[in-house]
């Protein structure tokens, strides 16, 4: 039977779930947040269907479930940087975002590196959460190699997310969170699930040829999104989210793990701005300026990203969160391990 819950009832159940897996309270709460947030706002690829992947992840012995994270560094520049010890990436961010917004609202800009942390999540918490300091944020990190770079024929990039946000005084931020292929790899596996076809342009199967079947595209590569375009900012987040901040790169992944059924082990980084210390007075108000972008973009009858995401957290927050007949069924069998 369908199920209709509360986020906050849905939140502690994932709880649940992960502390009966032998989590502490540290990675079990923050991964509770993000996975409980991914289906309030009706991003069912970073939702429950995540908790498999995690308690597989948990059981492979290649994530810590009891990992306490740590800033490390005892300077007060630029730089915060976060040891996730082996843990996932949700409690290291939550560790480090205060710290990143003081910095950043100190020197205008700051950056948070989060070493060592398994990541399976959506970023989009995570810029939505240093906007709520006031801050524009950019967040981006590696994940396996999955991806076929523009031109190319073999899986070498990752889906390498890259997420962007902008503080709205009294609104809700402007948001957007992408992965660099076409589509993010949990909508593939969804597709295969479900038993759909993919929508032409997204893979190539293990000759190079594009295919529409879900299957051939794990077995093969996916396609970055604008092709040279994304080919190039995926190769960047490699470069900043994985070189730079002297971390794994998606095909440094790919080998330590072996296997892309498990959650990746890699770094992130997130970049905060202060948009009052770099306008500094000249031009007006850069919020005020900012809205009068916005609503020209609206004016011609586009939306804003995360626009349709916002009216699914109103909606879920309203009415409540329904799962599907599978979906708690599910639930109950994790509660049940
Ligand atoms: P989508 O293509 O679904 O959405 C990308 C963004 O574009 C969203 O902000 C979305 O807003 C916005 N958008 C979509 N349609 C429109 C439109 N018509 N007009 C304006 N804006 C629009 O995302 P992906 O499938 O690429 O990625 C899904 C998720 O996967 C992301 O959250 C990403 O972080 C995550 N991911 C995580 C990885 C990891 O390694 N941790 C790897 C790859 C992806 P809205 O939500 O409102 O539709
Ligand atoms: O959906 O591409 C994806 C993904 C990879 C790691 C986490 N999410």
């Amino acid at each position: 039977m369908k199920q209709t819950l509360s986020f906050e009832t849905l939140r502690e159940r994932i709880e649940q779930i992960f502390l009966r897996a032998g989590m502490n309270a540290v990675q079990a709460g923050a991964l509770s947040r993000a996975i409980a947030a991914g289906e309030r706002d009706g991003c069912k690829s970073h939702g429950i269907y995540r908790i498999e992947g995690v308690l597989r992840t948990l059981k492979a012995g290649k994530v810590s479930g009891t990992a306490e994270p740590q800033i490390v560094g005892g300077d007060d520049g630029a730089i915060v940087r976060v040891d996730a010890r082996g843990g996932f990436s949700n409690p290291a961010f939550e560790l480090g975002v205060p710290v990143l917004a003081e910095r950043a609202k100190r020197l205008g800009l700051a950056a948070l590196v989060v070493n060592d942390c398994t990541h399976f999540a959506a970023l989009w918490p995570e810029v939505e959460a240093v906007t709520e300091h006031g801050l524009a944020a950019m967040v981006m990190c590696p994940s396996y190699a999955t991806v076929a770079p523009a031109g190319g024929t073999r899986p070498l990039l990752g889906t390498n997310p890259f997420a962007f946000g902008w503080p709205r005084p009294g609104r809700a931020p402007y948001v957007f969170d992408f992965a660099t292929s076409v589509a993010a790899r949990g909508e593939i596996e969804l597709h295969r699930r479900a038993g759909n076809q993919l929508p032409e342009g997204w893979a190539i199967d293990t000759d190079g040829q594009p295919t529409t079947d879900p299957e051939a595209a794990l077995a093969g590569a996916m396609l970055p999104f604008g092709g040279h375009k994304g080919s190039a900012i995926s190769t960047m987040i490699e470069l900043l989210a994985g070189i730079m901040i002297g971390d794994l790169t998606s095909p440094e992944v790919l080998d330590f793990l072996g296997t892309t059924t498990l959650a990746p082990f890699h770094g992130e980084l997130v970049i905060a701005l202060s948009p009052e210390k770099f306008a500094a007075g000249r031009s007006g108000d850069p919020f005020a300026r900012a809205e009068l972008l916005f609503e020209a973009i609206q004016g011609q009858g586009a939306r804003l990203p995360s626009q349709r995401r916002f009216a699914a957290r109103e909606k879920s927050l309203a009415d409540g969160i329904t799962l599907s007949a599978d979906e708690a069924a599910q639930l109950d069998r994790w509660l049940r391990l």
